[in-house]
Order: structure tokens, then sequence, then C-alpha cells
């Protein structure tokens, strides 16, 4: 009988390290040199024959057996220890990220996606002021009720003049629809509000034109605000859906960190309050000149947006309808005497901000309502669980927009009550709704907020701020 070769298949022996996830190589060939040497060190061996020789069918046997070993090792411990790995780094990276931000986690996180109409200022100014909320990003559309230039820059212009200068990032969006130009509702029907805080005939405030809006776009930042907060982030959106839909369908891993989505107005009309389903071909009048009837500007702005985001897969959909919103009219009477018997004295220009659309637009006062502003009251009245809020009854509901041009009168319209003509209907949205409101509540906590003057979410420097930080904390640790 021979002695072992120096070198043969039979030898290679697998070294696994499944315990450092980090060393990639979780394979290792080891040189039948050291082997033998490593042998020869420790005297541990296999088999041996009873002379401490291996017999040629104990190596045959061996060989065998070894061979076998190695290929279920490969198999198993392979994909395995590289899956390790890789979600290893990845989830050091990401809190290594999250960590750097130093977001502060007891409070809310909240991204108000907006069209920046002034119900939407109105929205802002609450919203900063309630401390259990953490506005960490507003991102603007430029295809709702403002123009795209204006959309943005009147955010920052409204929180440089309330005191929270480069205290949340502003983001640009879209500034059109995901309907092509021509197929989208005329200019002639949205009403100019862009020069509300700056006209000498309205507001009359100096802005600060050196104010910068965040250097991430505003999909961009959606997203990453989303992968990089530490908490589940709440989606308010009080314009049309295109940049939430641009985020979603740009990054789908981003919809399980959506807490819930609220939205300022939708419709939801029960299917048998119409009198017909089929379609009248003298009704459809495509591309609509005007807004149907019944339909919520947010939504038929851009209604394929609204779709993609209602089927995406989102955990809670909340919505303040447009006919409650209705319910609560921008009163200016009721607003003085609220005011009187809570002993409150708003600024001048945020009493003004607030009551002077009207006037500002050449609208009756009685066409104004608390519409955005009150969806982001609903949303801190439910994130709190305050059974004592504005909004006295919710209703769960399972909503469809109606997307086919063939639908006529009911194109851009948020049906419910399937269950009763249409059971079997796919692609039904669930919906928690506000269906009856306070309008003495709704205006106290509004008001006792918008004086405050609290600032929550603008205690941050622009260094700290949560774009600013994300950005210098990805250059640091790389981006996933
Ligand atoms: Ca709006």
């Amino acid at each position: 009988m021979t002695s072992l070769p120096e070198t043969t298949l039979d030898d290679v022996r697998i070294d696994l390290n499944l315990n450092n996830p980090n060393n990639t190589q979780t394979v290792r060939y080891i040189n039948p040199s050291s082997q033998s040497r490593l042998q020869n060190g420790n005297g541990h061996q296999a088999s041996k024959s009873s002379s401490g020789r291996c017999s040629k069918p104990c190596l045959i046997g061996l060989g065998i057996g070894l061979a076998i070993g190695v290929l279920l090792v490969i198999a198993i411990a392979v994909p395995v220890g590289l899956t390790r790995t890789s979600s290893s780094v990845n989830t050091t990276n990401l809190q290594l990220v999250q960590n750097c931000i130093g977001q502060d986690i007891t409070r809310q996180p909240v991204i108000i996606d907006t069209d920046v109409d002034v119900d939407d200022l109105w929205a802002i100014l609450y919203l900063i002021n309630v401390p259990t909320v953490d506005v960490v990003a507003i991102t603007t559309v430029g295809d709702g009720f403002s123009a795209p230039l204006y959309s943005s820059s009147n955010v920052l212009s409204l929180l440089g003049l309330v005191g929270c200068t480069d205290g949340i990032p502003v983001a640009s969006g879209f500034s059109v629809s995901s309907l092509s130009t021509g197929w989208t509702v005329a200019n002639s029907i949205l009403t100019g509000i862009d020069n509300y805080l700056t006209s000498s005939s309205c507001l009359n405030q100096s802005t600060d034109i050196f104010l910068q809006p965040s250097p991430f776009d505003a999909v961009e930042l959606i997203i990453y605000t989303l992968k990089y907060s530490q908490r589940p982030v709440d989606i308010l959106v009080l314009g049309p859906f295109t940049n939430i839909a641009a985020a979603i369908t740009r990054d789908r891993s981003i919809v399980p960190k959506i807490g819930t989505l609220y939205v300022s107005g939708g419709q939801f009309k029960s299917i048998s309050d119409y009198p017909t389903l089929t379609p009248n071909p003298n009704l459809g009048t495509y591309p609509y000149l005007v807004k149907p009837s019944g339909t919520s500007s947010n939504v038929f702005l851009d209604l394929l947006a609204v779709q993609r985001v209602d089927d995406s897969g989102i955990k809670n959909y909340v919505a303040m309808p447009s006919s409650i919103q209705h319910l609560l009219p921008a009163n200016l009477s009721q607003v003085d005497m609220k005011l009187k018997a809570l002993n409150i004295t708003l600024s001048p220009f945020v009493y003004k901000l607030i009551t002077s659309l009207a006037n500002c637009t050449n609208q009756a006062e009685s066409a104004i309502s608390w519409w955005d502003n009150s969806a982001a009251q609903l949303m801190v009245q439910m994130q709190n669980n305050n059974t004592n809020g504005f909004c006295t009854t919710l209703q769960n509901v399972q909503s469809l927009y109606i997307l086919s041009a063939d639908s006529d009168q009911l194109f851009g319209q948020g049906l419910i009550d399937f269950q009763k003509t249409r059971p079997n209907t796919q692609g039904l949205s669930n919906y928690t709704i506000c269906t009856q409101a306070n309008e003495d509540t709704f205006l106290t906590e509004f008001l006792t907020k918008i004086s405050s003057n609290n600032l929550y979410s603008c205690e941050t420097t622009y260094r700290n701020r949560f774009d600013i930080k994300l950005q210098s904390c990805l250059a640091t640790y790389g981006y996933n």
C-alpha cells in the first residue's frame, strides 16, 4: 500500500464561514499540501487502516463520500451564505443612513403632496403647528391649481413669511398630468391663485426670493424619505396624484413604508344612484374642457395617477370627500365670532391668509370651503385616535374610479356599493371616509393651532433638515 499522493481531487476540503456574513468567501478550497501539513500537525485523519494507512477500497469510498459532500455543501451552503451576506450588508447600510439622519421618531412623519392652492397653504400652516406631526417633506405638483413655476415657490414663500425659513424640504415635482397635453383640463377653468401672497391687490407680502427648494426632485424625495424613515410615513395628498403615482411606479418597494395615504377630496357615490350605467355617446366629449359635475378636482386632474395609487397595495386609505368639505364653508363671520370666543388674536398676515380667498379671486364667500385643511385635520384626528374630533362619523367603503372613456357620465367618478349590484367587480380599494363633520369643532382646532406659531416641524436647522441630512448620509454610506 502506498501513502496518499500529494494532490488529488479527493483532498479538496470545503471551509465554510457562515458565522461571518461579511466574508463573501464562504467556500474555500484548501491547498492539498497545506492539508497534508494540517493532518501531520494535529494527527486528525478521516479514515485509517489498522496500520494507520487507508486501503484502496477505503480511499475509493472516502473519495466518493467527499465528492458527494462537496456537491451537497456547495448546493446548500453557498446560496444561504450569499443570501445572508447580501441582506446583512444592505441592512447595515440602511441602518447607518437612518442613524446618521437622526430623525425624530417620537412624532409621526408626514409627506404633504400639494398643488399649492390657497387652501393647501392653510393645511400646511395648520400641520406645522401640530405637535404630534413631523412634516418631513412638502412635494409639489404643477398640474393642479397653481402654475408650475409658482407651486414650490409659493410654499417656500409661505414658510418664510411665518418664520419657518429653511425648516422643511420643499421639492418640485411633475408639472404635467399622466394624461398627455390636450387631454387634460383646460387652464381656463383653473382659478388663478399664483400671486395670492404677493399681489398688491391681495396679501401684498414681500417674500424672500433667496429661499431654495430641496436638491431632490419631488418623486426622488418621496422615495428616499419613505425608504430611510425609521417609521412608516403618512402621505397627505392635497392635489393631483401625479407625484405619488410616479414614485410608486418607479420603486414599488416603498409601498409597505407608506403608513396611511390621506386624500383631500374624492367622491364616493353609490353605483345605484345612477339612473343608467349604459354609456351615452352624447355625453362624452373628450378631452373635457370643464370638470364634469360631481367629480373631484384632485382626482379628475390626473385620473390615471389615481388609479395607479389606488391599486398599488397601500394598506390604508382615508379620504375627506368633497361633499363633506362643502359642509365646512369658510364663513368669515363665523371665523370672527370663533376668534372672539376663543380670545385668539391672529397675526395680520395669518388672518388675511385665511380670509382673503373669495375677495382676491372674485368669488362669492359661499363658494369657499375649508377644503384641503379639513383633510389635514382629519389626518391628525385619525393619527391620534381622537374620538372628539371634528369628523363625527367615519365609514368604510370599497371604491372604484371609472377610467373607461366609454363610461361617459361615470368617467372620473368614484363609485361605491358594488356589493349590491356588481359583487364580483375587481380592483376595488378600501377607504375610510368621513361622512359627517362638526363645523364648530373644526374651526376651534384650526384657529387654535394656526394662532400658536409653535412651528414644531420647523425646529431643525437647514443642515439637519431631513433631505439635507439624507443627502450627506447617503454620500457617506452609499446608495443601496
Ligand atoms: Ca389642493
